[in-house]
């Protein structure tokens, strides 16, 4: 039997897929499993690397877009059985339209990451090694760190990754390590690759304390295109970093090739909704979780779109 998972190329994105195989596709890996990472606005893109003759695909860790719905629906023309488990609040408005009869398992509910959920729904019996990284993934997701060890390791692979999340020989690597039950501080490639993200990350937030701007109680730091690209990958990571040191909200807004990203971090649940009133505003699309969220916008100059935010801060509450 032939399967693939495409699951996100973050942090608990690569822990759902290492727990998936571990519990459910030990037999048939790796020559019988296809690993497909990508993102949650290009998974139908990266859908179409499928093999072609798969009985099974698995989704995991993908906050569902109108694009990648419909994909879906389309490719269950040609398999036998689809599985979805993620745990991001937006992917349930599509919800029904997946549903195929016994042909699908569809998993979506609000929790910490998505191995959380895969444990919580599947009760595979897990190991203390595989709790471990379940709290890791919850902890990579923005939750309660439950000890020094879970936090340093979150950390590690996040910045290990943050670079070049399309890396799928670097993301395979890690699955494969965590499948061999090795110590993840351990392995010197992950180490390596953190060290380089982590001496960018403190310059990153070294720009964003210089020039971030105070409005209605958030804090708002803005990157123009080439900086952008420099820091490209340790954004999130540096919203969510900078969000924690002044404990306040905070929106990093840059520009990227023809438009224009923004990325909310709040005490409560205002990113989500900050993110979908700039989306009703000036198009785009958005998604995430209530406090940390993403916006994607059409190209603005970087002072119109800081003018825009700044109003919509300004009408939604705290
Ligand atoms: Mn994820």
């Amino acid at each position: 039997m032939k399967s693939a998972i495409i699951c996100h190329g973050d942090c608990d994105g690569i822990i759902s897929a290492f727990l998936y195989i571990k519990h459910y596709l030990m037999d048939s890996y790796p020559k019988n499993v296809q690993l497909i990472f990508t993102q949650p606005w290009r998974a139908q893109i990266d859908a179409r690397k499928l093999m072609k003759d798969l009985n099974q695909v698995v989704v995991l860790d993908l906050a569902l877009s109108r694009e990648f719905t419909n994909f879906l629906k389309n490719l269950l023309g040609r398999i036998n059985r689809l599985v979805i488990i993620d745990h991001h609040v937006s992917s349930r408005e599509y919800e029904s339209e997946l549903d195929a009869g016994g042909r699908t398992k569809v998993i979506l509910a609000k929790a910490p990451s998505t191995p959380r959920l895969m444990i919580e729904s599947l009760k595979p019996i897990v190991n203390p090694y595989e709790e471990f990284l379940i709290d890791v993934a919850d902890v990579c997701e923005g939750n309660e760190s439950r000890g020094e060890e879970v936090t340093r390791v979150a950390d590690l692979i996040k910045l290990s990754i943050a670079r070049d999340p399309g890396d799928i020989d670097y993301l395979t690597h890690v699955v494969n390590v965590m499948l061999k039950g090795q110590n993840v501080s351990n392995d010197l490639e992950i180490v390596r690759r953190a060290k380089i993200a982590k001496f960018l990350l403190h310059r990153l937030l070294k720009v964003m304390a210089d020039r971030s701007l105070e409005v209605a109680g958030a804090k708002i730091a803005s990157l123009d295109l080439p900086e952008s690209r420099i820091f490209a990958g340790l954004l999130g990571v540096a919203a969510t970093e900078f969000a924690k040191m002044n404990k306040s909200d905070v929106v990093l807004v840059r520009r990227e090739e023809g438009k224009v990203v923004v990325t909310v971090r709040s005490l409560n649940d205002r990113a989500f909704r900050v993110c979908r009133e700039l989306t009703n505003r000036v198009g785009g699309r958005y998604g995430g979780h209530a406090e940390a969220a993403s916006a994607t916008l059409p190209d603005l100059a970087l002072r119109e779109a800081i003018s825009i935010i700044s109003e919509v801060l300004k009408n939604v509450p705290k």
